[in-house]
């Protein structure tokens, strides 16, 4: 059945895509703004892998929103009027999702774009296809543009390239190609020396495309608009000798420029196969060589080689504009689509403050960076959950010594038990039924002056005695006139008759290792003092962690003294019993999970209610 010559498309042709193709979508739109079309030509999207959603894009400066459909039936029943539906399904989905495309008589033309879909597939799909009428472009192409009225997918390229081609806007040369990438060639051939195209199709490289050269070589004859046929055909098939017979029998009367690429076959001593499926000689009638020369004595305008297609059109061009068959039409400048802001960055157009700023880790790049070192230089130095912990906080390599100590800190406060507010608080919430981050959270906010997080407070009050030149005793009774507890001093539990062996543990160490304790021999002479009086009031975990990180940041030789008060004074301190307890605290809500505890209860028992006396 002869394909319909009608025009496939218009200015308010309307189309569906399959597939989440967003970036052609947008594309398609930006083409249509640029045409001045009054409305978006992409209607819907179908995809039956997500749920029916929309979809927001641009048209012009304006967002608007498409939306998308699983069902296919969905997309048909509400959008009547689309008339086009652009594939992009994979080639083992195309054949299905175009087979049952063609059940809904409203589709007039179908565009795959898939490559490699088997070639008995696609004779199945072009045989229902004559037998419906529906126009196949495709498969194995980039589809067609039909400037100033509607544009197939990513057919033309990028906008630039459109305007460059002046694509928005119809010219008298229609053209019909295999290769969609050789048809943005003959875009800028045409556009550079003519007035331009009236509509272009890319029929796809397979052995068996949808609709030949001739169904479209029969719609630009009856095109009232068109002045011009462009052929560019190809090594392999026979397609090109319809055109000879059509010129021949006074069908096609236009004059047509035609060359079939592939003449350099010739030149290899064995069979060539190009890159498409269908592009390679069965037999001499199907060499580019004898179809140029055929075509040519059938009176077709032949250039000598590719190289001079150019020069052939501008021939045929100029002619019908001298015997005034073409006038060409004023130049009415398009309208400016909106640059999409990451192009206009990335071609160095616009620049912007950013929002954020950070200096401690970068994974932009092939290899994550902490700090500026790369992930596998990390694993490959070995330097551990302390030099890890010391990029990312300090934003440097901290000694050896340094990292060791840091790694001690995390392992002596990963857990104190199950008594402690932290983790009671995780206990209790696990056992409400609550997740983990919920749990660790609701751990965590218990951390304070009161329990674990007076490290950087201690750091604080000792290092400002201490640098004030406070003897120890002074610095107690200060503290005590003005009614404050001393950070770091004092435990519920632990005592100078029962030590903490964390502390004793951390103080062996930092004792063999820092190069100086100033702080930490000033805390421990304040200790003497506390302990005299009650022998709980000890330095106890934290205000040890507090004093100690005080000496190595001063005295590593990593830090200015600005730089180590600022730590203390943004809290970093306190961040080492954070992260530690973490581990203790999920601990506690895997325990809690395995153990398949239920809903806590407090005991009346142990309340006492008082109640307002006087209140009637
Ligand atoms: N008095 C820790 O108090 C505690 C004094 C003091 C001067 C002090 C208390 C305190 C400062 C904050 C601090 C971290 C609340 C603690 C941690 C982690 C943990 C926890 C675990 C873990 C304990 C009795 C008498 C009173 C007070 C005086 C007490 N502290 N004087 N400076 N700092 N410390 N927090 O036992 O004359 O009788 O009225 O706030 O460093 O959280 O394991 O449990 O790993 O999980 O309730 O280790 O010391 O003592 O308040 O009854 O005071 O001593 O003025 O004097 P207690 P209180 P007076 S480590």
């Amino acid at each position: 059945k002869e394909i319909s010559h009608e025009p496939l498309f218009t200015r308010t042709t309307k189309a569906i895509i399959w597939g989440m193709q967003n970036r052609a979508v947008q594309g398609m739109l930006d083409y249509d703004f640029v045409c001045s079309r009054k409305e978006p030509s992409v209607v819907a999207q179908v995809y039956p892998f997500v749920g029916d959603h929309k979809q927001k894009f641009y048209f012009g400066h304006k967002e608007v929103l498409i939306p998308v459909y699983k069902n296919m039936a969905d997309a048909m029943k509400k959008h009547p009027d689309a008339d086009v539906l652009v594939s992009f399904a994979s080639l083992r989905s195309a054949y299905d999702s175009t087979i049952e495309t063609m059940q809904y008589p409203q589709i007039r033309t179908i565009a795959i774009i898939a490559e490699g879909i088997p070639e008995n597939l696609t004779r199945k799909i072009n045989k229902m296809a004559r037998e419906k009428g529906v126009t196949i472009i495709g498969p194995a192409t980039v589809g067609g543009i039909k400037p100033g009225c509607f544009k197939i997918g990513n057919t033309g390229g990028m906008l630039d390239n459109i305007l460059a081609s002046k694509l928005y806007r119809p010219g008298s040369i229609a053209y019909v190609s295999r290769s969609g990438g050789m048809s943005n060639e003959l875009n800028n051939i045409i556009s550079l020396n003519t007035d331009g195209v009236c509509e272009g199709v890319a029929i796809g490289g397979d052995r068996y495309p949808g609709t030949t050269f001739m169904d479209h070589i029969f719609r630009y004859q009856a095109d009232p608009n068109v002045k011009v046929i462009v052929v560019l055909g190809e090594v392999g098939g026979t397609e090109e000798y319809n055109i000879i017979q059509a010129v021949k029998d006074k069908k096609i009367t236009k004059p047509i420029v035609a060359w079939c690429i592939g003449t350099c076959a010739s030149m290899f001593t064995s069979e060539v196969q190009f890159g498409h499926a269908g592009s390679s000689a069965h037999g001499d009638r199907e060499t580019a060589t004898a179809k140029n020369k055929a075509l040519s004595e059938a009176g077709v305008n032949v250039p000598k080689s590719f190289d001079e297609l150019d020069k052939m059109i501008k021939t045929v061009y100029d002619n019908l504009v001298e015997q005034g068959d073409i006038v060409p039409a004023p130049e009415v400048p398009p309208p400016t689509v909106p640059m999409d802001y990451a192009w206009a960055r990335e071609l160095g157009l616009i620049r912007k403050p950013a929002s954020f700023m950070t200096s401690i880790c970068d994974e932009r790049g092939q290899e994550l960076l902490y700090a500026g070192m790369p992930i596998t230089d990390i694993f490959k130095e070995d330097i551990g959950i302390g030099g890890v912990l010391s990029l990312l906080w300090f934003q440097r390599r901290l000694p050896k010594y340094a990292c060791k100590f840091l790694e001690m800190c995390l392992m002596v406060t990963a857990d104190h038990g199950p008594a402690v507010s932290g983790a009671h608080n995780t206990i209790v919430c696990a056992r409400a039924g609550k997740d983990l981050v919920s749990c660790l959270t609701s751990g965590l906010l218990t951390i304070g002056d009161r329990f674990g997080g007076a490290l950087d407070g201690a750091a604080k009050q000792f290092t400002e005695a201490f640098d004030a030149g406070m003897i120890p005793m002074e610095f107690v009774n200060t503290m005590r006139k003005k009614g404050q507890l001393i950070m770091g001093i004092g435990h519920r539990v632990k005592s100078i008759n029962n030590p903490d062996m964390r502390v004793v543990i951390l103080k062996k160490f930092v004792k063999e290792t820092f190069p100086s304790t100033p702080l930490l021999d000033y805390a421990i002479e304040v200790e003497k003092i506390t302990t005299s009086k009650k022998p709980n009031l000890i330095l106890n975990v934290d205000g040890f962690i507090g004093v100690a990180m005080t000496d190595m940041l001063r005295s590593c030789d990593c830090f200015t003294r600005e730089e180590a008060q600022e730590y203390i004074d943004i809290g970093a301190l306190n961040g080492l019993f954070v992260l530690g307890r973490s581990i203790g605290f999920i601990g506690h809500f895997l325990d809690q999970k395995r153990l398949k505890q239920g809903l806590y209860r407090h005991p009346w028992d142990d309340i006492t209610y008082v109640m307002p006396e006087d209140v009637q």
